[in-house]
């Protein structure tokens, strides 16, 4: 288990941080995902054989979010 963090700096709301928690759930190999509003930023445990953080990212990107590393 890893655990990676992405800045998001457009992650204002309950409803984004929801929906980002929701697709990132969805992936295979993702095992917890954390928004943390005030930080702007999503904390994810995922396993690295199942899924890397480039899909990860690629899945915030797909919501309209920029995640920075
Ligand atoms: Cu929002």
């Amino acid at each position: 288990m890893e655990t990676v963090t992405f800045n998001i700096p457009a992650v204002s709301c309950k409803t984004c941080a929801e929906k980002i928690e929701n697709a990132l759930s969805n992936l295979q190999g993702v095992e917890k995902v954390s928004v943390d509003l005030k930080a702007e930023s999503v904390r994810v445990d995922f396993k690295p054989e199942s899924v890397s953080t480039e899909e990860i990212s690629k899945e915030i990107s797909n919501l309209g979010f920029e995640a920075v590393k």
